[in-house]
């Protein structure tokens, strides 16, 4: 088993007795794979290799040819996209269908990076001298850690790699410890593609080993991280000891609004999609529904009736319209939020237990779930749920409306629904969170910045924002008429 890439070579943990970690499948608990686990040593020799190979990766290669190597990448993920589709799905328990758009939505990063690769190489600034010429350069940041959760394992590290290489970086990349495989994957074709050995390293662990070491190395000069709030606080904290770059993306707590002048089941319909896609494990999910008062009780209603039927199974399964969560520990902290919720007051209008189907019992399975006569400042509306759970809050004018979709400390995601266009724009103007969707949700576009306001996280990922996340800016100023300057008039006896 030589699960790990360092230096161009499939190689194996160095730690003293084989370590090794055992991935399972969250749909029936049964074990998946076995993949190494490295050591903090095996991140210092990928460190190691990622230094010395950067100068040399982008010292020798053109940006087009950058571009043209992402663009293979993509060509060799759609090759595969059936088996990294169903990988996915085993490993995350998402459904195929869920997989298959994780793969097309990667493809098109790829190739996204791919073009922008060498469409800007820098500007000429105006020196107000005509002796001089000055320009802006873009150069790679160096060697960038690059850690991603287990939501969205292959998308997410895509969104970090392929901008990292187009800016001729090298990189250390480490999954999650629950869900490695589809990086595995990539890493693979990435080297089949003809990245140059040490440019692109894989290390496989937990956080508190590998990814620690990741974060605190000297010769880390960034740190590209997406996962949770208290690891994102604590991979800034490591950081400023560098002092290094970071770029963070650390989830939400995302407000969906509704007026009452919409079409009830088009809005039904997409607030489903929003809290329960991928049994709400989505940094962006539609967590908090906050609706018209007007509309409120037949939108719950017919809410409630779908939500009933959303199908719950094996992602491998047609049929399937949602997977378990990702393990037990998971879905162990979501029930303690439902239960609080309940002792808090709220109230449970469906969902809130697992489901009673035999065939799904040793799953990671929990009811999507719905609450309303929440308080806005009780934990089930303000934390990070992660899970099939949905609160409804209710509001008369446009002014409460906005008030409580910025009721949160994050500001990740949010919608407005309304026929009113200029309503819309209002509301859209007046959120405080990184992408507002006007009469939908979730879509996103590798082209469209993202990322989040306030404890959402810093700085951007996708579009051009995101390609610069990995760029150093040099200024180069060019004296083309050197005299002596005579600053010190004494100097020299001139
Ligand atoms: O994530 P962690 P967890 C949220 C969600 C979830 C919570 C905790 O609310 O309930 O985070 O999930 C690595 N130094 N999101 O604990 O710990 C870890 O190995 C360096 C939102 O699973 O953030 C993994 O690779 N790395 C989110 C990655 O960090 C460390 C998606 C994410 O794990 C580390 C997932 C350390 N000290 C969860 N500790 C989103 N933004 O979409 C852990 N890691």
């Amino acid at each position: 088993m030589k699960d790990l890439f360092i230096a161009g070579a499939w190689t194996d943990s160095t730690a003293q007795t084989p370590a090794t970690r055992t991935i399972y499948n969250p749909f029936d608990g049964s074990e998946l794979a076995t993949v190494s686990e490295a050591t903090a040593e095996d991140v210092d020799a990928a460190v190691a290799a990622a230094k010395r190979a950067q100068p040399e990766w982008w010292g020798s290669t053109s940006a087009t040819e950058r571009g043209d190597l992402l663009r293979r990448v993509a060509d060799l993920l759609v090759r595969d996209r059936e088996e990294l589709a169903r990988t996915e799905c085993l490993d995350t328990g998402k459904t195929v269908k869920e997989g298959r758009i994780d793969v097309d939505d990667v493809v098109s990063v790829f190739r996204y990076y791919a073009d922008l690769a060498d469409k800007d190489a820098g500007r000429v600034v105006d020196t107000g001298n005509p002796d001089a010429i000055s320009r802006i350069v873009h150069e790679p940041v160096g060697v960038c850690a690059l850690i991603a959760p287990w939501n969205y394992p292959l998308l997410q590290i895509s969104w970090k790699i392929a901008p990292a290489l187009a800016a001729g970086n090298a990189v250390v990349v480490k999954p999650s410890e629950l869900t490695p495989m589809t990086t595995i994957h990539l890493v693979r074709l990435l080297a089949e593609a003809g990245v140059p050995d040490g440019v692109v390293n894989l290390v496989l662990g937990s956080g508190a080993v590998v990814g620690e070491r990741m974060v605190s190395h000297p010769d880390v000069d960034m740190v590209s991280f997406t996962g949770g709030l208290a690891t994102g606080r604590r991979i800034m904290a490591a950081a400023a000891a560098g002092p290094k770059r970071v770029a963070l993306e650390l989830g939400g707590k995302n407000p969906n609004v509704v007026f009452a002048d919409v079409d009830l089941d088009t809005a039904v319909d997409y607030a489903l999609a929003a809290a329960f896609l991928h049994s709400g494990q989505v940094c962006s999910a539609g967590s908090r529904l906050i609706l018209h008062e007007d509309i409120h009780d037949d939108f719950v209603a017919e809410m409630a009736r779908r939500a009933e039927a959303i199908v719950l199974g094996n992602g491998l399964d047609d049929d399937t319209e949602c997977g378990p969560l990702i393990s037990a520990e998971h879905r162990a902290k979501v029930e303690k939020y439902i239960e609080q919720a309940v002792a808090d007051g709220a109230r449970l209008v469906c969902g809130g237990t697992r489901p009673d189907d035999p065939e799904l019992r040793d799953g990671y399975f929990l009811r999507p779930t719905i609450f309303t006569d929440v308080a806005s400042d009780s934990a089930i509306v303000q934390e990070e749920v992660f899970g099939p759970v949905v609160t409804v809050e209710r509001f008369r004018t446009e002014e409460e409306a906005v008030r409580l979709a910025n009721d949160t400390e994050y500001g990740l995601a949010g919608a407005v629904w309304t026929n009113d266009a200029s309503r819309a724009q209002r509301v859209a103007g007046a959120l405080r969170h990184g992408t507002v969707w006007i009469n939908d949700y979730h879509p996103y576009l590798p082209q469209a910045e993202w990322g989040g306001f306030g404890k959402s996280g810093i700085g951007r990922e996708l579009g051009p924002t995101g390609l610069d996340e990995y760029r150093e800016s040099k200024h180069i100023y060019q004296n083309t008429r050197p005299a002596p300057l005579r600053w010190f008039a004494g100097n020299g006896g001139v």
